[in-house]
């Protein structure tokens, strides 16, 4: 039923949120939403998803050509998907709003060596308030590896869903064994919020989205492929979080490799049926110090009487808190602008127009043609050293 999910006492604020969405474009997170649907997590935390498997992200390492390598980055970019995009709904019951990071928030963490699969490190920071932007990096140095992206968004609303463009790539970088390094561009699905009548909201993806390497080959994975071809060649519904990937040799559209299954459970080599991804199994959360220990900027730290406020239902705590920290960001960019001077940042710097994805992005034709991005240039030390 339309507000099922909706505690009784905030269903006029729910109705309230909702009809503000319908008419709204641009930032979602700067929408006042009501309690029930907030998260005690902030957007800063979100880029661990890529790593949760970081056995799967070594073993693009050990592939030993251009094919194996770019099979075993697909295999790994769809194992991400159920953290990236579910684990919101399984932890805390359904889709929440993160918390709004702030200029220059950051979250640090990293998965332990494990079995000769090398230490990953990640290091995010906050580089932009207005629009929320979301620079990460995240490296494993033993086995010379490293992720760099951002991630922004821009929603709209449409037949009941909130439609989430997601903004922004990501690159990985492999270094090779005889010396040189192989690159795969990165670029993100489009996301559909929907339950959102019912106060129960769940993402869906849609469109395509692909992987293109330095190497030529090409996977693209869609989202909205049917499941099968029914008598009469009518289509069998598409089922919940199916996709559908082919993987294309440098210069050509035929396919050498086809996957298809649920990414939030299992899928398969459609031609040999053999089991490509399974992410039925435990993923491994990543490692973050002592909120004690933390700088001020944090996250963790930052939000933790908000979080804690969220988590026990005390509102009226997180709301306190929620604007303390945002009065004292309004008055640090009034300082920074009387001074003439910018935040600076810690570990990245914009640059308008990223050599990667316009090289490579040229390879698919890629839209937009051209994209900015965020560099990383100063790392940290991560407990224990880094190998
Ligand atoms: C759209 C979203 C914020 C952005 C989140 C992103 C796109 C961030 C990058 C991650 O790699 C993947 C990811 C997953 C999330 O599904 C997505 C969030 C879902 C909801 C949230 C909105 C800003 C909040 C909308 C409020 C709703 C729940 C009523």
């Amino acid at each position: 039923l339309p507000g099922e999910g909706v505690p009784a006492a905030q269903k006029t604020s729910w109705t309230t949120f909702v009809k503000s969405i319908v008419s709204f474009s641009g930032d979602l997170s700067s929408l006042t939403a009501p309690p029930f649907i907030l998260s005690p997590i902030s957007l800063t935390e979100f880029p661990a998803y890529w790593c949760e498997r970081p056995a799967l992200f070594a073993a693009i390492a050990d592939a030993q050509d251009e094919k194996s390598r770019s099979i075993a980055v697909l295999k790994w970019f769809i194992s991400t998907l159920k953290g990236q995009y579910t684990s919101r709904n399984e932890k805390l019951g359904s889709e929440k709003k993160p918390l709004n990071p702030v200029l220059g928030e950051l979250f640090y963490g990293y998965w332990p060596d494990h079995n000769g699969r090398g230490q990953t490190n990640l290091v995010v920071e906050q580089v932009s308030h207005h629009p929320p932007i979301t620079a990460y990096y995240i490296s494993n140095p033993t086995k010379g590896l490293a992720l760099q992206g951002h991630s922004a968004q821009k929603t709209s609303f449409s037949s009941g869903s909130i439609v989430v463009k997601q903004i922004g790539h990501a690159v990985l970088t492999v270094d090779l064994p005889g010396g040189g390094k192989e690159e795969f561009l990165i670029t993100l699905p489009r996301l559909r919020i929907d339950g959102i009548w019912y106060g129960s909201p769940y993402i869906e993806l849609t469109g395509l989205s692909y992987i293109q390497s330095s190497s030529g080959w090409l996977s693209t994975i869609d989202y909205e492929a049917k499941e099968g071809r029914g008598y009469f060649g009518f289509s069998i519904g598409a089922k919940s979080h199916f996709f559908k990937a082919v993987l294309t040799p440098p210069g050509s559209t035929n396919p050498a490799k086809k996957y298809d299954g649920l990414w939030h459970e299992t899928s398969k080599d459609s031609d040999t049926g053999e089991v490509f991804t399974d992410v039925r199994t435990p993923k491994e959360e990543v490692t973050v110090g002592p909120v004690e220990q933390m700088a001020d900027f944090e996250s963790r730290k930052l939000w933790q009487h908000v979080a804690r406020g969220i988590r026990e239902g005390d509102y009226e705590l997180a709301s306190r808190e929620k604007s303390k920290i945002e009065n004292e960001q309004r008055q640090r960019r009034k300082d920074e602008q009387a001074a003439g001077t910018r935040w600076p940042l810690k570990h990245f710097e914009h640059i308008e127009s990223d050599p990667v994805y316009e090289r490579l992005g040229k390879l698919f034709n890629a839209t937009p043609t051209t994209e900015d991005t965020y560099v990383f240039m100063r790392n940290r030390d991560f407990p224990p050293a880094t190998a």
